[in-house]
């Protein structure tokens, strides 16, 4: 029998709650109120956002407050640290220029495409690791893992020109996963799932120049170019920017949607509980945060081992309780139903419940400062990428090849740290709200009957007047879970369907809006169609690299009516956005033609010719643009006089 993995602990554990406490909890009790009100609009966040204000334990908004005033040229765009000549600023009228000669415009668009090419390479490597799987599975390098959607598998590789007719599900595995990774690199000008965009929007790629080739490539050449001495036009620049996140869209997050739903399951409408309510007392409990399902799947199969269950009971557990963070947490409510106990911002805040027996991450979205958090409380954050090495936390080095035996030994040191728990600690009170998820295209189309027609029915009868993609995260500029869940309920009372994912599909789950009673908030024709249909008005279509699901979903559309996407009533909005991945997300929107609205002012305002490309100038390029509006209501207003004005174009 091989040993059971071990695990290392990364640097030292910290000590640091005393000192934090002793930092923070001076505050005056009428602040903390005051605090409580303007942090967060979730209301059962705030009890805990209170306790760590009266025991001093450190948040992200804390944290943004140390960091207030920002350098106002940063927060434009308008510094440069990219080589050893400077650090640059750009202070009119007498710095105008970088060491290397660099203006401003040039400054903030070489700071913008390296914010889309860091998104899309994150996003991209994570479908790699997927396909990289399903490939060592075909192979027989990977045993752990099956085809849960042979159906999909065999769809995926006719895509792709894979002739499947005599082969077993391996043989379709093996060469799928090594047609798709080779993708990455490939000798070829497009990528095969980029063929799913309607001709009229690959006309337009075509004619930009903008056709996402090799995922890898494109994100290598957006590094060269920021490279000193190679960019120098701004406009040149961010167009590579719209290619290197097509590339992204279209290629890296669709593998890993894809592939995933071929591993995992093609999520099928299905109901569950988020906030941070989901924490039960009696139980171990376990968040699984991060982004990748590879490790998480493979724990909730460890946690439903028999001898597991029989460890914790021995602990005086009365079972073992796993819970979603972020996209994992995305990735189980669809797949899975398992409940969520939030978004970005309640990552903290479900450690203070204190009755979190291990917080187990992979990459993306985590705050390396956790195992700080988890020093106030018995909480182990294990880290198990080797990306993602955390100070403070206990790794797992996390393979596909031996997956299953890493979750087990993960899951027994969660149930082991049971009895470290502090019982006079645990503070749960609040209770979770009820959410419907799991909307994959397949499921959206499987529920009107198989085809299209229903939806481009109600659509041009006017009963619903458009869709809109509202993404993204949390971001301290704005009160959190503010934006999304203002933004939505004014959406679909004026008939706007929404489908969502990330943290905004979670914040919706949280007030509500992902319960087939919502309807009642919904303008009469959408509200009518839930009913008739049982659905909420809100649909959850999944994590962060499922945006790739609102592209094959308005893909299917513009085929269906033989129009490009940006011809449809559509939009895209990123109300709390702070991610550069949030940044490529929105990019393809745009690139594929989806007029994209964000809430945050990226950091760009130093350069009016870059506001005024990404606000107009692309229009004449890809029929489609970027706009900001902080307001959620003013926001609202802008995308229904779109989906307005596309309507009136199509003579609906
Ligand atoms: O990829 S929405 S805070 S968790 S970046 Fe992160 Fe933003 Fe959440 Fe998922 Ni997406």
């Amino acid at each position: 029998m091989s040993e059971a993995p071990k695990p290392v602990l990364i640097g030292e554990k910290p000590d640091v709650c005393e000192l934090d406490r002793a930092r923070l909890a001076l505050m005056n009790p009428q602040i903390i109120e005051q605090k409580r009100e303007e942090r967060t609009f979730e209301e059962t966040a705030k009890p805990f956002i209170e306790l760590t204000m009266r025991e001093g334990i450190e948040t992200v908004w804390d944290r943004f407050e140390m960091q207030q005033p920002p350098c106002k040229f940063c927060a434009q765009g308008l510094s440069c640290a990219r080589c050893a000549m400077g650090p640059c600023k750009i202070i009119p009228p007498n710095r105008i220029r970088g060491v290397c000669g660099a203006d401003g415009d040039l400054i903030v668009a070489r700071n913008l495409l390296d914010m889309i090419a860091t998104g899309a390479a994150a996003h991209s490597d994570h479908g790699r690791e997927i396909a990289l799987t399903l490939y060592g599975l075909g192979m027989g390098t990977v045993s752990d893992y099956v085809i849960s959607d042979p159906g999909k598998l065999r769809r995926l590789a006719a895509e792709y020109g894979i002739d499947t007719g005599k082969k077993d599900e391996k043989e379709v595995a093996a060469e799928l996963g090594r047609s798709m990774l080779e993708e990455f690199g490939t000798l070829t000008d497009s990528l095969r799932l980029a063929g799913r965009a309607p001709a009229a929007t690959r006309e337009v790629w075509k004619n930009l120049g903008i056709a996402p080739r090799g995922i890898d490539r494109e994100v290598v050449e957006a590094m060269h170019r920021v490279q000193m001495g190679v960019a120098a036009d701004p406009t040149n620049t961010l167009v590579h920017g719209l290619r290197t996140s097509l590339s992204d869209g279209w290629g890296g997050s669709m593998i890993a949607t894809e592939i995933s739903d071929v591993l995992f399951g093609t999520p099928k409408p299905n109901e569950s509980l988020v906030n941070v309510g989901v924490i039960k007392p009696a139980m171990v409990n376990i968040a699984l945060h991060g982004h990748n399902p590879l490790l998480s799947e493979m724990i909730v199969r460890a946690a439903a081992d028999p001898a597991m269950r029989a460890l914790a009971e021995k602990h005086g557990a009365t079972g073992i309780n796993l819970v979603g963070l972020c996209c994992t947490g995305n990735e189980l409510l669809m797949r899975k139903g398992i409940p969520n106990a939030g978004n970005h911002f309640n990552q903290e805040l479900v450690i203070t419940t204190g009755a979190l027996e291990a917080m187990v991450v992979d990459y993306q979205c985590i705050f390396p400062s956790l195992p700080r958090t988890a020093s106030c409380y018995h909480t182990h954050v294990i880290s198990t990428s080797p990306k993602s090495k955390i100070p403070g936390s206990t790794y797992f080095a996390f393979e596909p090849e031996t997956a299953y035996a890493t979750a087990k030994a993960i899951v027994r040191m969660a149930v082991e740290n049971f009895p470290n728990r502090k019982k006079d600690r645990v503070f749960v009170p609040v209770e979770p709200v009820k959410v419907m998820t799991g909307f994959s295209v397949e499921a959206i189309q499987g529920a009107l009957g198989g085809t299209w027609k229903p939806l481009i029915d109600l659509i041009a009868a006017g009963t619903i007047r458009g869709a809109v993609g509202i993404v993204g995260c949390n971001n301290p500029k704005v009160k959190h879970d503010f934006g999304h869940v203002t933004l939505s309920k004014e959406l679909i009372k004026r008939d706007i369907l929404c489908v969502e994912t990330g943290c905004a599909a979670i914040a919706s789950g949280k007030a509500g809006l992902l319960q087939p009673s919502a309807a009642s908030l919904a303008g009469p024709g959408l509200s009518g169609v839930c009913r008739s249909l049982g659905i909420p008005p809100v649909l959850h279509m999944g994590s962060c690299v499922d945006n790739a699901r609102i592209l094959h979903l308005a893909a299917e559309l513009g085929n269906a009516l033989n129009v490009g996407i940006h011809r449809l009533p559509l939009a895209g909005a990123a109300p709390e956005w702070y991610s550069q991945k949030a940044v490529s997300i929105g990019a393809y929107f745009v690139a594929s033609g989806v007029y994209t609205v964000l809430g945050v002012m990226p950091k760009i305002t130093g350069s009016p010719a870059v506001v005024s490309l990404l606000t107009e100038g692309l229009k004449g390029a890809v029929h489609a643009s970027f706009a900001v509006e902080p307001d959620p209501l003013k926001a609202a207003d802008l995308i229904a006089a779109h989906i307005e004005r596309k309507r009136t174009e199509l003579g609906i």
